[in-house]
Order: structure tokens, then C-alpha cells, then sequence
């Protein structure tokens, strides 16, 4: 068992460091304030490669892998969760490209994704399809020429801005889940509408409504074959829920190291108040939480790099990591008190930015029943 990172993650590590706390960091406080999407940091990610850690070189990628890439998403993120949302809305559809897509769809779309010349989302949830993926009620109509797509997404990452879109929907209802489809949707199409949504936090990462009004799609815009979209969404969500971890790993880390920098300085009573007992019991917590889920994030993408199977060791980095998250940003809240409930100071920021990974990309309580219906033996993760 190995648990130092080679030299070249290491690199790669202090690479998106740099990156966050240089380019980042400045604007951060703005953007989350402003509700601000900076086009460029999505350029510049592509030039440095983060898009391309589990691309190959013949699409523009690095196949640095799995554990390069959670490395990206953790340090991003611990500067500002919004921006780690860019990296997954261009690997979505790569990632379900990369596995399920035609030589020429490869072609087409994953080195301008790679590259961050264009911007991609994947469009899966509805208002009546959250964690029941199946309940979705988006169709897609066979005609002469492809597909007429017709039905609402609802809080898609980075709808009001992408190109592209991986979107589910059913081409055989009577299928059930089996009848489900995956395409490859241009959002500048006839028919499509969209609308942004305000959120509570992850304000630099724009979220909206996608509407598909009698939307053409052709033929060669399909993924897959006709009534796989079920099994490619269960297939990208394992993907892209590692990703989505290791981000809540970067804001468990932000909101741990604003608690014990605080507790360090502030005195009450005569002393550093990280020298009460109650301090260092939250610190305590939110320190191991925080440790634990890194191991479990990391060894998900470890798994991933061998290329073995690694669903349910995804759910329990993800469930780990969003819970950890969540505490650690609610522990530093109470830690800091007023300043951290003062919008001067970044930690009310980590509470809104953690909520969401309690919610995005299966929620906790979806990642507790693939957990629990594999250890009871009802549902294997890994198959
Ligand atoms: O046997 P079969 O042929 O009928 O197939 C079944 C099963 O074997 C069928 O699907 C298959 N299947 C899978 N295949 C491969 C199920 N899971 C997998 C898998 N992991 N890999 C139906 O199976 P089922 O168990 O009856 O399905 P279900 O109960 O409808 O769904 C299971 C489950 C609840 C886990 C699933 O629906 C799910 O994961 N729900 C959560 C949805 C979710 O994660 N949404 C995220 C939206 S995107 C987002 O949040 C973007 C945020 C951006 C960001 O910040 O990153």
C-alpha cells in the first residue's frame, strides 16, 4: 500500500494550487457576490489540461487519470467550489463520449471540451426527476432526419451558458428505463429555451432551465445505441460523483483551515480560544471527517486509474466527503461566530458552496442507498 503521491501528481497538485490561489482567489468574493461567470478561467483550465486528466493524448487530453484530476477538483475547489462545477460541466459529456461514442463523435467534440473552447453540460434532472432518474418525462421522437426532442431540465449546471448539452431523454416510453436515450444536443438549436435560477450558494457557476421545444436533433448526434441512455447516465454519474467528492474534499480543507487559523488568533477569557477544550473537540471532528473522506475520495480514483470497478467506493467518498464538507463549514460557522456569519469573510461562503454537494450529483441519502442495499446484499454497487 502506497500513500505518497508520485512526483508527477505532485506536480500536477501544486499546479492547480498555484492556478487557484493566483488566478482565482483575487476574484473570488466578487464573482460569488456578483453572481459572476468568468468565461476565461474555463480557457485557462483548458490550456493547463484539467479537462484532459482522463483524456487521451489523440483528443487533446493527458491521461494523467483519475487521481490527477480529484487532486484539480480538490484545490479548485478549496478556493472556490464554483469554478470545480466548470471542470465536471466539460467532463460530463466527454467522459459519456469517451466511453459510449463513435469515433467520429469523439472527434467532433472532446478536444474543443478538452480544450475549454467550448462549453458543455449534461441535462439529466427535470422538475418531476431528481434522484428517480427513470421518472424523467423529456422525449425524443424518431422522424426522417434524427430525433425532435421535447420536454424541460431543470438545474443544469451551466445551462444558460454551454454549447452543448448530454441530454437524457426517451425515445420508447413503454421501455421504461430500458427506453431511455443519450444525445449530444447544440443549445444554439431552433427550440431551445433558457432560464437562470438563483441558488443559495456555488453563485460563480450559472444554473438554469433548459427547454426543448420540438428541438431537431440528428442522427449522428445519438450516443450510444437507441435505449442505453439509462445505463450511460448510471455510468457518468460514477464519473463524475468522484469528481464532484473530491471537490467537497477542497471545501472540507478551506473551511478546517479558516476554523483552526481562526481559533489560533482569537483570544476570549484571556486566551487563544482554540485552547478550550470545545474548540479543539470541533476541530477535532471536522479534522478526522475531513481525512477519512480524502482516503475513501482517493482511493475511488485510485480504483478508477487500475481500472477496476469502483461505484460503491465512489458513494461512500461522495457521502463522506458532502457530509464532511457540510460539518466542517458549519463546525468553522460556529467557530468564528460573527465573522462567520459576516459576508467580510469567506466562511459563510464554504456553508452555502457545502450544502450543495449534500444535493448535487446523487444526493447523501442516494449514496446511502447504494451503500446499504450493497451491504445488505440486495443491490450489488460493483458490477
Ligand atoms: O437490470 P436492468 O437491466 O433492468 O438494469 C437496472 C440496473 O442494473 C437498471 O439500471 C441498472 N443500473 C446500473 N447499471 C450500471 C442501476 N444502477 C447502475 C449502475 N450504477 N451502473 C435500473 O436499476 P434500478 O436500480 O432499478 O434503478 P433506479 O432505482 O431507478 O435508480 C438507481 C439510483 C437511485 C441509484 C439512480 O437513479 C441514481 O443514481 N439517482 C441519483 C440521480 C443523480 O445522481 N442525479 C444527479 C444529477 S446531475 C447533477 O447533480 C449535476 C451537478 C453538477 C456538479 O456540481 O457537479
Amino acid at each position: 500500500m502506497e500513500f505518497d503521491l508520485s512526483e508527477e501528481l505532485v506536480a500536477v497538485r501544486n499546479l492547480a494550487r498555484d492556478f487557484a490561489e493566483k488566478e482565482i482567489a483575487p476574484n473570488t468574493a466578487k464573482d460569488d457576490q456578483e453572481h459572476f461567470f468568468r468565461r476565461e478561467l474555463v480557457t485557462k483550465m483548458g490550456e493547463l489540461g484539467f479537462f484532459g486528466c482522463v483524456v487521451p493524448e489523440e483528443y487533446g487530453g493527458t491521461n494523467l487519470g483519475w487521481m490527477a484530476l480529484a487532486l484539480i477538483s480538490e484545490e479548485i475547489a478549496r478556493i472556490h467550489s464554483a469554478i470545480r462545477v466548470h471542470i465536471n460541466m466539460q467532463m460530463g459529456p466527454t467522459l459519456a463520449l469517451l466511453q459510449f461514442g463513435t469515433e467520429a463523435q469523439k472527434k467532433r467534440w472532446i478536444p474543443p471540451l478538452t480544450k475549454g473552447e467550448i462549453l458543455g453540460c449534461f441535462a439529466i434532472t427535470e422538475p418531476n426527476a431528481g434522484s428517480d432518474v427513470a421518472a424523467m418525462a423529456t422525449t425524443a421522437k424518431k422522424n426522417k432526419l434524427g430525433y425532435t426532442l421535447q420536454g424541460t431540465k431543470t438545474w443544469i449546471s451551466n445551462a444558460p451558458v454551454a454549447d452543448i448539452a448530454l441530454v437524457y431523454a426517451y425515445t420508447d416510453r413503454s421501455q421504461k428505463h430500458r427506453g431511455m436515450s443519450a444525445f449530444i444536443v447544440d443549445l444554439n438549436s431552433d427550440g431551445v429555451g433558457r432560464r437562470t435560477l438563483e441558488k443559495l450558494g456555488v453563485h460563480a457557476s450559472p444554473t438554469g432551465e433548459l427547454t426543448f421545444d420540438q428541438v431537431s436533433v440528428p442522427t449522428d448526434q445519438l450516443i450510444g445505441q437507441e435505449g442505453e441512455g439509462f445505463k450511460i447516465c448510471m455510468w457518468q454519474l460514477n464519473q463524475t460523483r468522484l469528481n464532484c467528492a473530491a471537490g467537497a474534499l477542497g471545501v472540507a480543507r478551506a473551511a478546517r483551515e479558516a476554523a483552526v487559523s481562526y481559533a489560533n488568533q482569537r483570544e476570549q477569557f484571556g486566551q487563544k480560544i482554540g485552547r478550550f477544550q470545545m474548540i479543539q473537540d470541533q476541530i477535532a471532528q471536522i479534522v478526522v471527517e475531513e481525512e477519512a473522506a480524502r482516503l475513501l475520495v482517493y482511493r475511488a480514483a485510485w480504483l478508477a486509474d487500475q481500472k477496476k470497478s469502483n461505484n460503491l467506493e465512489v458513494s461512500m467518498g461522495k457521502f463522506a466527503a458532502a457530509e464532511a464538507a457540510a460539518h466542517a463549514a458549519d463546525s468553522a460557522f460556529q467557530i468564528l461566530g460573527a465573522y462567520g456569519y459576516s459576508t467580510e469573510f469567506p466562511v459563510e461562503r464554504y456553508l452555502r458552496d457545502a450544502k450543495s454537494y449534500q444535493i448535487v450529483e446523487g444526493s447523501s441519502n442516494i449514496q446511502k442507498l447504494i451503500i446499504g442495499q450493497d451491504a445488505l446484499g440486495y443491490r450489488k454497487a460493483n458490477r
